[in-house]
């Protein structure tokens, strides 16, 4: 038994109990920690799409900031969380590279809304990513991965350079951390609820 790992159900199949299933885009540019998060958060074993980047990909994915990223997701990533005893949530990351647009097409039918991921010390990278969003007229909210936790980025300056309406909500994760991750989806469904109402 790894006791390193946090414990979790894994029920590989939904409880009957379930009667509300809602699919959520987690989004964001490259590397910002979408497979991570969706890692993190899924009860089953995340289903994921990562090849192994060649030197051709050197040119088109930008690696600064993620030096050490070996793989890329090809597709998509695909997860899902129970929320509670009726509530399942399809989580699916979506690459956030500019040559996969024909994907959102399909991702965004049906989705709830979106969870964008940004980095704050690239937040220009974020603004084809919210722009497809608000495209597809996806609600949505922002999770600030803190690849830095020491470092506090200023809530009011994220809005500013983003651009964001004072009802959109941020809220700051650790992508790695499945509490932290929960945290960022709870206040994105929170948000759901209130325009869905
Ligand atoms: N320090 C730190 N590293 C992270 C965090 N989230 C992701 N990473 C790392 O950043 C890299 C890119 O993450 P990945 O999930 O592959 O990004 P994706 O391209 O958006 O799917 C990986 O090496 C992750 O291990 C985080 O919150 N903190
Ligand atoms: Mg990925």
């Amino acid at each position: 038994m790894d006791y390193s790992k946090p414990s979790r159900p894994e029920p590989r199949y939904v409880s009957d109990a379930v009667t509300v299933a809602a699919k959520i885009l987690v989004v964001g540019h490259f590397a910002v920690g979408k497979t991570t998060f969706i890692g993190s958060l899924s009860e089953i074993a995340p289903l994921r799409t990562e090849e192994r980047m060649t030197q051709a990909a050197a040119h088109v994915d930008d690696l600064r900031g993620a030096p050490d990223k070996v793989t890329t997701t090809v597709a998509l990533d695909f997860g899902r969380l129970t929320l509670s005893d009726d509530v399942v949530l399809y989580l699916f990351g979506t690459p956030g590279q500019q040559r996969f647009i024909q994907l959102w097409e399909d991702m965004a039918r049906g989705a709830l809304g979106a969870l964008i991921l940004v980095d704050p010390v690239r937040l220009a990278e974020s603004f084809p990513v919210i722009e497809l969003v608000e495209k597809y007229g996806l609600e949505y909210s922002i999770a600030v991965n803190s690849f830095t936790p020491d470092e506090r980025y200023d809530e009011a300056e994220i809005r500013e350079a983003l651009d964001l309406l004072p009802d959109t909500p941020v809220s700051y994760c650790d992508a790695r951390s499945r509490e932290s991750s929960g945290q960022a989806l709870i206040t994105l469904v929170r948000h759901l609820l209130t325009r869905t109402a």
